[in-house]
């Protein structure tokens, strides 16, 4: 295929409802049910290299998750999680990378249109390719500049949140657009009640006389699984850490630190909000000791339980 994304240049294959299929065979029918409903659930998970081999971060969390936010819509995923592992593994010793992006994806796919499922059959897909630092590796140093979206994160009385649903995320695509076309690197969300929900595709954090705040999950976020390893992360080096906090948009720009976390974002320092600076405008000092932690801990490989050796 002319014209692939740089991303999946050097891609050969993907797990396909079982098989690993040519790249270019891993294709769907246009009235595939989530295209046109958005009735896909999916994950993302970094595979890292370390001295034993490309070993996988929190798979089984992720796995969990994805099976989760499967439930949620009757989304019966007919592999058990020992052949998703089992697949994903072989993927990436397939495609022999190092280190990789992991993105499974289960969603109704051909059948009967309407609004009710029912009928169609589930498929999943599992891919993998390198992706390097999400918003740049400048802004693991720097950070980045923010704005808070005018668009409002969905609410979980809506929808739920705690379920990573492919037809949401237009809510994420909306406020990232918004973000970039206004000069932005980034948006952060504010949930129905207009406190700070998290950013598109990251978790919040802020930094005030050195404690930690991150907004809780009643605020409408997902329930990050690079949130949860910056919570255990920071506490295990003595930071009080307040992890079910409201946080109002005012307290944004008064905060002595902010920064994001994700699978894809890692711990992103953010600099500035709304054009105000935030602390001294770059990376902070409390920022930079999580960061670091992070990253020791993916080279170390010390936290043997998050790892999963492929
Ligand atoms: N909130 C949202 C809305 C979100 O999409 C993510 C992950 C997070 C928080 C952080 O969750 P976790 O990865 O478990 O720490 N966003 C994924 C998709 C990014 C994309 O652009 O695609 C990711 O980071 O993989």
């Amino acid at each position: 295929m002319s014209g692939r994304p740089e991303m999946f240049e050097g891609v050969d294959e993907i797990w396909l409802d079982g098989e690993f299929v040519d790249f270019e065979d891993a294709q769907i029918h246009v009235l595939t049910h989530a295209l046109h409903y958005g009735t896909g659930v999916f994950e993302g998970v970094r595979c890292y290299e370390t001295e034993e081999g490309p070993a996988i971060f929190r798979w089984e969390e992720h796995l969990d998750r994805f099976f989760d936010s499967g439930a949620v819509y009757d989304i019966d995923i007919p592999f058990s999680k020992a052949e998703l592992t089992e697949a994903t593994e072989e993927l990436i010793r397939r495609e022999g990378l190092q280190s990789c992006y992991i993105r499974p994806i289960a969603f109704y796919g051909y059948g009967p249109l309407g609004l009710n499922p029912g009928k169609s059959p589930v498929q999943v897909a599992l891919a993998v390719w390198p992706w390097g630092a999400y918003l740049g590796d400048e802004a693991l140093e720097e950070g980045v500049d923010v704005a808070v979206s005018s668009w409002r994160k969905y609410a979980s009385s809506q929808i739920p949140t705690n379920a990573k649903t492919t037809g949401t995320y237009v809510n994420s695509v909306l406020a990232s657009q918004e973000a970039k076309a206004n000069g932005y690197e980034e948006a952060i969300v504010l949930n129905k009640e207009g406190n700070v929900a998290e950013g598109p595709g990251e978790n919040i954090f802020l930094v005030r006389d050195g404690e930690i705040y991150t907004t809780g999950l009643a605020e409408s976020i997902l329930d990050g699984i690079t949130r949860q390893t910056a919570i255990e992360l920071a506490e295990d080096m003595g930071y009080v850490v307040h992890d079910d906090a409201t946080i109002s948009r005012g307290e944004l720009y008064t905060a002595d630190e902010l920064f994001f976390t994700g699978t894809a974002a890692e711990v992103t320092p953010i600099r500035s909000v709304d054009d105000n600076e935030i602390g001294a405008g770059t990376k902070g000092p409390v920022t930079d000791d999580i960061q670091t932690a992070f990253f020791e801990m993916l080279a170390s490989g010390d936290r043997e339980e998050w790892f999963r050796y492929v």
